[in-house]
Parts: structure tokens; C-alpha cells; sequence
């Protein structure tokens, strides 16, 4: 062990470097380092919450400017060891069953198990490897739930640049990684953020299946699937239920339209490839879990966080998004007097969007016939 005291620029640079390959070691895919000056983020946050962008998500308001301040979440902080791990399952496939309206579609960063605590906690080992280095100092790991704003922070440490969706993007490794950071009270040196940006591309934009991303940057939650399946505890509203289609949890459209994403590397973590629960799933066999198999089934998976209650009712539009099909009418008839009421308002609404789809399906079917008959009216004897 070294006394920090006596440490030299040349010192501190050579414990950046070090830190950045134990981090490896630990099996992140990347680190950078960056001060805690987020200033200039701080205009944008508050508009973003001014505007109500963040929803019912409480947390985001509560914690204010706290988020653009890391400094203030532990005492010291001068730097912040900010860290990507890629999840792209190997299984993941491009979406298949995207594009397969019976099936279900869960966002690719939930297929395996929960990230937050196996991240903090390599971050918890990579705080003390580097105490050994340097003696004790104050130091603190952060994934996601922390009023923290992470992804400004990666982007000053050099993962990445800002895309227009709002998440961040590597030129090698695309978005499919979760961030973390660990605050640390030491004087490392910083790294330079990556000059570069989407140019002109907005297909992200233009493929948000919601109009979710407002403005270049700005992602208005309220809209975002992402939102309405996970944090939102009401009724979704009535008139974003068709734009939901089959997703069922989380959505990552604007990410599989991102030409950066092209050569996305898989991730190599074991526990975030695609547990087999995940694999085929039809809308009607998930819907059919009572409470027990949901819990079984999503242990220790980020999914059993939105409840059994929330999973029913994403089920529930997904069914009545589905095309016209005898089994989910069937279901949904013998569903009318569900216990739950926000379920149940929701498998009516689906009721009512099967309903309609199968009038129109025998309309279609008799205009079908009716033409059919004037051809063969029409037709010469010996045709
Ligand atoms: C709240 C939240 C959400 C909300 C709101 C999303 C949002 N864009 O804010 C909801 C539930 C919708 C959500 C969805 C998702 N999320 Co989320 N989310 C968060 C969380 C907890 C906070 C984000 C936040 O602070 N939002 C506040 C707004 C104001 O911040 P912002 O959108 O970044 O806004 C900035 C830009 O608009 C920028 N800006 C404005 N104008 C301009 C102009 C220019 C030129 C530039 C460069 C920037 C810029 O300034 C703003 C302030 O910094 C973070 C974790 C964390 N603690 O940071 C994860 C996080 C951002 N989410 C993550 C993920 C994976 C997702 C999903 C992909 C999950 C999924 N598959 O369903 C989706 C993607 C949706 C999307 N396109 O954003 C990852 C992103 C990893 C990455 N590669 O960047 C994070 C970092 C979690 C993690 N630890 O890994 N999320
Ligand atoms: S996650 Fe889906 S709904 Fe949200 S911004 Fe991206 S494409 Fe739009
Ligand atoms: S789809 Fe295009 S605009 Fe959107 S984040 Fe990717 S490169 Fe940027």
C-alpha cells in the first residue's frame, strides 16, 4: 500500500491506467474518469422537469439539482470512475419476435438478470482494490437508481457521445450497455469526452413508435414505452395502447434502427444472457401465469419489479394489439370480471379492439365472397 499523500502527477496517471484495466478485469467492458462539474446539464434538466417530462417518476423531481451535483451525494467526491457494461445477449436474434404480433416482446437489457446489484457490487471490489493502492478514502458505487445523471457523466469520461435518443453511444460498441460510477475522492486525471456526433442522421426519431423523442435529445417520458410498461403504475393512456403493439416490457426501437448499433459487440456476462422463460413466448401463455409462476419465473430478473398486477395489464394491450384471433377472444369473453380493476379495464379495452377487428375480419370475409360470386357470375360456362 501506498500513501496517496506523497503521489505524483505521474503516480496518480499511472493509477488511472491501472484502474481502467482492473475494471476490465472485473469484466466491465470499458471505464473513464471525469470530474463532477455538470453545469451545463443543469438548464436542461430543469426544463425537462418543468415540462413534466419525467411523469409519475417522483424520484426524478424529488432529487432535483442533486442529479447534476455528484458531489453532494458524498462528501469529497472530486472524480467520478464512470463504467459501461455490455448485455446484447448472444440468443437475442434481430427481434424476431418484434415483427410476430402473438408473441411478446421484452426489452433485450431485461432477458437475463437484474444488473444493479451485480454491477454495484464489482464496483464495491473495484473501490477496495483500489483502497489497497492507495490507503483509505472515501469512495461510493452508483447503477441507475442513484439521483445521479450518468449519462452526461459517461460522456465527459470519454465512453461515448450523446445520441439523439438520449442514451449514450460507443462508436465500437453501439448502446446496448448499462452505466455505473463510482465516486471517488481522488485527484485521478481526466479523460477527454469523444468528439463526435449522429451527423444528420434522426432515424431514431422518426421510428419512436410513440413520437417519444421530442426534439434531437429530448425524450419526453410520458410517451416513451419504456415508461409506460415499467414506471407507470396507472391506467396507460387509452389513446398510446395501439402504439404499443406486442412490447410487454421496456422497448428498444430507437436503438435497433441505430446505425451505430450495426456492429454492436455481444455481451459476455453469463447472467445477462436470455433466460429460457424469455424464448417463443406467446401473449396468451404469459397472460396465463397466475401470480406464482410470474414471481418463479422472473427471480432475480429487473422484470418482477413492475408486479404481477403491471405484467397483466402490458399483457392486456398487447392482446387487444394483437390481430384478430379466436384463443384471445375466447380469453378475454372469460377475463370480463378479472379481480384486479385496472386489469380488468384494460383486458375490456382489448376486448373491444378483438371485437372490432373481428367485424371488420367479416366484412372483409363477405365483401370477399360477394366478389368472388359476380366473377363467377360473370364468367363464360366452360371457364
Ligand atoms: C429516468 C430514466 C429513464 C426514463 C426517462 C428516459 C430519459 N431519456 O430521461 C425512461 C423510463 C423513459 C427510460 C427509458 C430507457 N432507459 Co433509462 N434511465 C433513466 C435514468 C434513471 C435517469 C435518466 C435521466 O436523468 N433523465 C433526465 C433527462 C433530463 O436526462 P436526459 O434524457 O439524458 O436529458 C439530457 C439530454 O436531453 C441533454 N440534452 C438536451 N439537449 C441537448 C442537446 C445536445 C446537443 C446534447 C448533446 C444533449 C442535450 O440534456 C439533458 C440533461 O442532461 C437513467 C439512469 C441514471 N441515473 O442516469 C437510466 C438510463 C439512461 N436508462 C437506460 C436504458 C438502457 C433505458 C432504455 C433503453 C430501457 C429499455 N430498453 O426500455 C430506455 C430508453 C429510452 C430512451 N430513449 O431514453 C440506461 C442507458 C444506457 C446508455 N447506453 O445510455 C441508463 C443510463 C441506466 C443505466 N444505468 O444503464 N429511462
Ligand atoms: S424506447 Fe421506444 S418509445 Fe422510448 S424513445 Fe425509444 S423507441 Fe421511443
Ligand atoms: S439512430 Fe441516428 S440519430 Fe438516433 S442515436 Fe442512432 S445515429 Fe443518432
Amino acid at each position: 500500500m501506498s500513501n496517496s499523500h506523497s503521489f505524483s502527477d505521474a503516480d496518480w496517471a499511472t493509477l488511472a491506467s491501472q484502474i481502467k484495466s482492473w475494471a476490465l478485469e472485473l469484466g466491465f467492458s470499458q471505464a473513464g474518469i471525469c470530474d463532477t462539474d455538470l453545469n451545463s446539464q443543469e438548464p436542461k434538466l430543469q426544463q425537462w422537469l418543468d415540462a413534466g417530462m419525467h411523469g409519475e417518476m417522483q424520484y426524478m423531481a424529488e432529487h432535483g439539482m442533486k442529479r447534476a451535483r455528484p458531489a453532494e451525494l458524498q462528501p469529497g467526491t472530486i472524480r467520478v470512475i464512470s463504467v459501461r457494461l455490455d448485455y446484447l445477449p448472444a440468443g437475442a436474434g434481430f427481434a424476431t419476435n418484434l415483427s410476430d404480433p402473438q408473441q411478446a416482446y421484452i426489452s433485450r437489457y431485461a432477458l437475463g438478470r437484474d444488473y444493479h446489484k451485480l454491477m454495484r457490487q464489482r464496483l464495491k471490489q473495484l473501490g477496495e482494490k483500489i483502497e489497497q493502492h492507495v490507503g483509505a478514502y472515501g469512495y461510493r458505487p452508483f447503477v441507475d437508481s442513484a439521483p445521479v445523471l450518468e449519462r452526461p457523466l459517461a460522456a465527459k469520461a470519454g465512453l461515448g457521445w450523446t445520441g439523439k435518443h438520449s442514451l449514450l453511444l460507443n462508436p465500437q460498441a453501439g448502446s446496448w450497455f448499462f452505466l455505473g460510477e463510482l465516486l471517488v475522492s481522488l485527484p485521478l486525471p481526466v479523460d477527454e469526452p469523444i468528439q463526435q456526433d449522429c451527423g444528420s442522421c434522426v432515424a431514431c426519431i422518426t421510428m419512436c413508435p410513440t413520437g417519444a423523442i421530442v426534439s434531437p435529445y429530448v425524450v419526453d417520458a410520458r410517451r416513451c414505452i419504456s415508461y409506460l410498461t415499467i414506471e407507470l403504475k396507472d391506467a396507460i393512456p387509452q389513446e398510446l395502447r395501439p402504439l404499443l403493439g406486442n412490447r410487454i416490457y421496456g422497448c428498444d426501437d430507437c436503438q435497433l434502427v441505430c446505425p451505430v448499433n450495426r456492429q454492436a459487440p455481444l455481451g459476455k456476462e453469463e447472467d445477462f444472457q436470455r433466460r429460457p422463460q424469455w424464448r417463443d413466448q406467446s401473449l396468451l401463455s404469459l397472460f396465463l401465469w397466475d401470480e406464482a409462476t410470474f414471481l418463479k419465473m422472473t427471480e432475480g430478473s429487473a422484470i418482477r419489479r413492475i408486479g404481477y398486477q403491471r405484467w397483466q395489464r402490458n399483457l392486456a394491450v398487447a392482446l387487444g394489439n394483437a390481430p384478430f384471433n379466436e384463443e384471445i377472444l375466447a380469453l378475454l369473453l372469460a377475463e370480463q370480471q378479472h379481480p384486479d380493476a385496472l386489469v380488468r379495464e384494460h383486458l375490456q379495452w382489448a376486448l373491444a379492439q378483438q371485437q372490432q377487428k373481428q367485424l371488420q375480419q367479416q366484412k372483409e370475409n363477405r365483401q370477399q365472397q360477394r366478389l368472388i360470386r359476380i366473377i363467377q357470375l360473370g364468367l363464360p360456362r366452360d371457364a
